[in-house]
């Protein structure tokens, strides 16, 4: 019998999240052949963006196909903490959700009551979508099962980082991911990631989930940030956006063949 899309990935996926940090990049292709290749790459989890991405929900579900055929986890960052789009990523066979802008407690009941089926919440109920395997899965088993899908919440505002506390006390989900970007920006240092109040701010998360035993994850761009990320006990490290790997590529790539004859290479 069919199993619920990609619910035993979640459950393979959370044993390596405990057992140490895994990295996937963003992405912001149309393209399924670039899933694969990000998963070919070695990558353990991609994670779909809606939130800056162009894609809709059509494309993304053939994304997530692509990611699941290279056993490659799909997590979609949804365009906000919404019902509709939540359910909707979950329906499509999303082996985990990412929500953008997460800053007080009763907005993350509401998330978390959008993802979750009864008991555990109020999830609108299908059982013709591609998650349940279009009803090829035995309905009881799908109910229970979908309600394992991963969540992500990003705290990346003040608000976020002044209720962390109280984020922590509501539970349910299963990693809280530092966007430094938005944080940035809600200190009022634009873009400026590895400032030091930032870098504080984001210690100062990573510390207080760490006390609760929570998993932290954040978004890095070199593998030095990686390597400060996970050294500070980071595991869930989304790393960089595929677009831009392509074309940090690219210009390696020209540069080098460009230089003139003779120059060391
Ligand atoms: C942010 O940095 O704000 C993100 O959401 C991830 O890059
Ligand atoms: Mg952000």
């Amino acid at each position: 019998m069919q199993e619920p899309t990609n619910i035993s990935a979640v459950g393979s996926f959370r044993q390596r999240l405990a057992a140490g940090p895994v990295w996937g990049p963003f992405s912001k292709t149309c393209d399924a052949g670039m899933i694969e290749v990000l998963a070919l790459g070695g990558f353990d989890f991609v994670i779909l963006d809606m939130e800056h991405g162009p894609n809709g929900f059509e494309t993304v579900q053939h994304l997530i196909r692509a990611a699941e055929r290279r056993g490659m986890l799909p997590i979609v960052r949804v365009a906000q903490a919404a019902e509709q789009p939540i359910a909707k990523a979950l329906d499509l066979g999303a082996g985990g959700l990412q929500v953008p802008q997460i800053s007080d407690p009763g907005q993350l009941r509401r998330v978390l009551h959008a993802a979750r089926f009864a008991p555990r919440g109020e999830r609108g109920v299908c059982r013709y979508v591609r998650a349940a395997g279009y009803s090829a899965m035995p309905r009881q088993q799908y109910f229970v099962a979908a309600n394992e899908a991963l969540i992500v919440i990003q705290v990346e505002g003040q608000q976020g980082l002044a209720n962390l506390d109280a984020l922590l006390e509501v539970g349910g989900f299963d990693i809280v991911f530092i966007g430094p970007y938005d944080l940035s920006q809600s200190l009022g240092l634009v873009g400026q990631v590895e400032h030091p109040r930032v870098l504080a701010a984001m210690e100062e998360v990573v510390r207080r989930c760490q006390a609760r035993g929570v998993v932290t994850g954040t978004f890095v761009e070199s593998p030095a940030a990686s390597a400060r990320w996970r050294a500070a006990g980071v595991r869930y490290l989304s790393y960089a956006v595929d677009v831009g790997i392509l074309l940090e590529a690219a210009r390696a790539i020209v540069a080098q063949v460009r230089a003139p004859e003779g120059a060391p290479r």
